[in-house]
């Protein structure tokens, strides 16, 4: 039996000061009235709740709101002070996230000021209190004002990316990036206090962190070493008291006066180890730690899994560098997509929409997340989520398309944040990796290269990421990699000693040349790079959910409100331009937003097939971008609100644990490494080579055997050849199984056939039959298909009499979505479907509809 059983109680006193607050405009001669405000929350939220602004997310209402990032505000309440609060030693006031610079008073003295979002702050207000009631009050400068400020007061001009709707100066102030506006999201750079706020009272120390480091030792022992930093009221001995899943250790530390760090380790005989998605179970446990004194105690929990992981950066032939995680001594392939903030305004952010995106996530197969670096450090339910689901987290630190300001006092709050941040987020086994900003290494050399300050650039980027963050980092979590940058190639450095963080060899690649550059969906297959953590294809949102926020009028890609819900400049014309390519041109709007997020789902899926094809060359894959943080056209593929767009169930198919996929030979890379690419593959007199090779990719740690399926039918449903064939995959491995030669389907032109190739595992396995044409959609002869839906519950059975391409069930009235979708048939195909979502039967046959490609013609 342990001796937390045996502790004495606990005395601290706690105070939540969440709640309805009130607030009001600062900056006027004549200050507006106190309107009611909520904490955690924000301003724009709380000002549409009054009344007083519309919805920025509607239309172009964000344009009229613009003075909300420019005004001063003050927000404040009172509460009651007891006689238990104010017996104790220290009184602090606790804020988790201030959002952003602020001054802080008690009763009308100031008792702090704060200026980044990204850390906690605490003030001892022991003396300031009575007791009865007492008042809080915070007042918040305009994050804009400051920036500008802070921005004129620098003697050079510290660069940064700028966007179609933002605010300047972002580099200057320590608040989410994306607040000021990005190429996805409105401009909305508001204030409030957007974590918990708290009153604490204690005598006796008060544990403020807790960190964990695990040793796995080769009997599958672990001993855990938990550090407990202390906020001690009074120099002395103490008890300090670890327990986890029945074991418990204790012993006495000498704590000086202040915060001060003590240290306790305590072996769990083999736990069950906790594993990535798709590679095992998440087991969890949780650390009780106490620290007690006579007869007072302060227990905290820590939620930990078990499990060894490390990224795996060795030397390998070709002169680069492998790039990979390993978890409990297995080589995972990350499959993924990048995060973004859930909510540009925090009011609306829930802990229901991390919990849907977040098992959406892992129900398309993804192992891993990356919380990019222009946002802010989530919330806590995003890293519970993570832990239970399996999700490796790639963690930025919030810099991002920009270099910053590299003074005393700028340094000294990140520190700061940097600290804080590793500490609490380290303990859970879901994070990997600690990434030091997004993409501002590679503006060095690319986007700020031949600015006349480059040099002080340079050594900014260095005093910031080199000598602040990596040292905080390396002492805080000496476990984990400290990776500079994304992309990086780890601080390689070129022949004329300027930094290279784009090497195919080595490190983590961003590829944006098909989105950014116009380059076709097979300039995917001329890359090879260890590990991509960003790439995208934007498509439009569903006209349901566009239609909360564009008029009806407005539903065109090029009317000015759709205009203005697309940041990405031209955006809207290139998804046109190059749906011209691929599909007949529609002319509703419904097969419009449909046709965008089919050829979204297409990008994506060569690029990733490929790259998993490469394997285990490539190691990692994680797409741009997951979610949305408003209606708009991106490349998520899960839209504001939730909904799968066709890439999310994509997604779920091409990250499947085994990959049947097909390619044309001489356009990809064998496993022999790279090659040569002819993407021409039409003979000279324009003929079309069909011949195919036909490849399982598989990540399960055995090896996987079966029959591959391969039939080739014509548009008419004729059968070209049917073949079956025994094949199997090590554990793995990646590799061609089988080939199909251009003679075998006769004289069929190629607009008119088909192949569908069935793997047919041995055991339960996640495996989606693989499709090749050989003509563009727009050129294929495709038959009038009759497809029926019978609704048996939740299960909807789908029938087609002919060939029906990218087959959409829709319910755009329900909330959920399907097991299934946007999937071919073949003639005569029955499937069946699961609908996971608020209804079932009449009401979700009466809900449905079904498209499929033939339909846009
Ligand atoms: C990247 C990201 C984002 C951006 C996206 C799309 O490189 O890091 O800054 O939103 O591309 O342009």
């Amino acid at each position: 039996m342990g001796r937390t059983d045996s502790l004495p109680n606990e005395r601290m006193y706690r105070q939540s000061l969440n709640g309805t607050w009130e607030f009001r405009r600062t900056d006027e001669d004549q200050p507006s009235e106190w309107l009611e405000g909520a904490v955690p929350g924000d301003v724009y939220s709380d000002l549409h709740a009054a009344g007083v602004i519309a919805d920025p997310y509607e239309a172009d209402t964000e344009l009229d709101v613009q003075w909300v990032g420019k005004t001063d505000w003050r927000y404040r309440r009172s509460f009651e002070a007891d006689d238990d609060l104010l017996s104790h030693d220290r009184v602090a006031l606790e804020f988790l996230g201030v959002d952003t610079v602020a001054e802080i008073s008690i009763n009308g003295t100031v008792v702090g000021e704060t200026d980044n979002m990204h850390r906690r702050y605490e003030f001892d207000v022991g003396n300031h209190l009575e007791s009865g009631t007492n008042h809080v009050s915070v007042g918040f400068r305009s994050p804009v004002e400051y920036a500008a400020e802070r921005m004129e007061a620098h003697p050079y001009d510290v660069p940064l990316i700028r966007y179609p709707v933002d605010q300047p100066g972002r580099n200057f102030v320590r608040k989410a990036q994306c607040h000021f506006g990005w190429d996805w999201g409105p401009c909305l750079p508001g204030v409030g206090l957007w974590r918990d706020v708290r009153i604490v009272g204690h005598s006796s120390p008060r544990i403020t962190e807790t960190t964990v480091d695990q040793t796995h030792h080769d009997d599958g022992d672990v001993t855990l070493s938990v550090r407990a930093t202390a906020d001690v009221l009074e120099a002395g001995t103490y008890d300090l008291i670890a327990s986890i899943d029945g074991e418990t250790a204790s012993r006495s530390v000498d704590l000086e006066a202040g915060t001060d760090d003590a240290e306790i380790e305590l072996t769990v005989p083999e736990p069950a180890l906790w594993w990535p998605n798709g590679y095992g179970d998440q087991p969890l446990s949780t650390l009780r730690l106490t620290l007690a004194t006579g007869d007072d105690a302060h227990t905290v929990e820590e939620r930990i899994g078990f499990r060894e992981l490390s990224l795996v950066r060795e030397p390998d032939g070709d002169g680069g560098e492998t790039f990979f995680f390993e978890v409990n001594g297995v080589a995972i392939y990350a499959k993924g997509a990048n995060w973004i903030p859930v909510e540009n305004i925090r009011g609306r952010i829930d802990d229901a929409t991390y919990e849907s995106l977040l098992s959406s996530a892992a129900e398309a197969n993804m192992n891993t997340i990356r919380v990019w670096g222009g946002g802010y450090y989530e919330l806590d339910r995003f890293y519970e989520l993570c832990d239970e689901l399996g999700l490796l987290v790639w963690q930025d630190f919030m810099f991002s398309c920009a270099l910053y300001p590299a003074t005393d006092e700028f340094l000294e709050t990140v520190e700061a944040e940097v600290r804080y941040q590793v500490r609490r987020l380290s303990t859970h086994p879901s994070i990997a990796l600690w990434c030091g900003n997004n993409e501002n290494e590679m503006s060095l050399v690319s986007w700020f290269a031949d600015d006349e300050n480059v040099d002080e650039f340079y050594a900014d980027y260095e005093r910031l990421n080199e000598e602040t963050i990596a040292p905080v980092v390396a002492e805080e979590d000496p476990s984990r990699t400290f990776w500079p940058g994304s992309p990086s190639s780890g601080g390689a450095v070129g022949e004329d000693g300027e930094l290279v963080p784009y090497d195919e060899t080595r490190g983590d690649l961003h590829y944006w040349d098909v989105w950014h550059d116009g380059e076709p969906f097979d300039d995917y297959l001329t890359v090879e790079p260890r590990f991509v953590s960003e790439f995208g294809y934007q498509s439009f949102a569903s006209a349901e959910l566009l239609s909360t926020v564009v008029p009806d009028d407005q539903l065109n890609p090029t009317a000015p409100v759709m205009e203005h819900h697309q940041r990405n400049p031209g955006g809207n014309k290139r998804i046109l331009q190059r749906m011209a390519d691929h599909f007949r041109v529609p002319f509703a709007f419904d097969d419009l937003v449909y046709l965008s997020q089919l050829q979204q789902g297409l990008a994506m899926q060569t690029a990733i097939e490929h790259w998993r094809r490469c394997k285990p060359y490539c190691m990692g894959t994680l797409y741009w971008q997951l979610n949305d943080l408003w209606p708009c056209a991106s490349w998520s593929s899960v839209e504001y609100e939730g909904g799968w767009k066709a890439l999310q169930y994509m997604a779920k198919r091409f990250y499947a644990p085994v990959l049947v996929s097909s390619v044309r030979p001489g356009t990809d890379s064998t496993d022999d490494g790279p090659k040569e690419l002819d993407l021409n593959t039409d003979d000279e007199n324009g003929a079309v080579d069909r011949g195919l090779e036909i490849w399982l990719t598989s990540d399960r740690l055995e090896a996987t055997a079966g029959t591959l399926a391969i039939d080739a039918y014509t548009f008419d449903g004729e059968r070209v050849f049917s073949r079956e064939e025994s094949v199997s995959i090590d554990a793995q491995a990646s590799r061609a199984v089988t080939s199909i030669s251009d003679d075998a389907f006769g004289e069929v032109a190629p607009e008119s056939v088909f192949v569908r190739t069935e793997f047919h595992p041995v055991g339960d396995v996640e495996v989606h039959p693989d499709f090749a044409f050989f003509e563009s959609f727009k050129h294929l002869d495709l038959p009038v298909p009759e497809i029926t839906a019978n609704v048996e519950g939740t299960d909807v059975v789908l029938k087609t009499t002919d060939t029906a391409l990218f087959v959409a069930l829709e319910t755009p009235a329900l909330s959920g979505h399907f097991s299934n979708n946007y999937f071919h048939m073949a003639p005569g195909e029955c499937v069946r479907v699961l609908f996971e979502g608020d209804a079932a039967g009449t009401e979700l046959e009466e809900a449905l509809s079904v498209r499929s490609l033939e339909s846009t013609y």
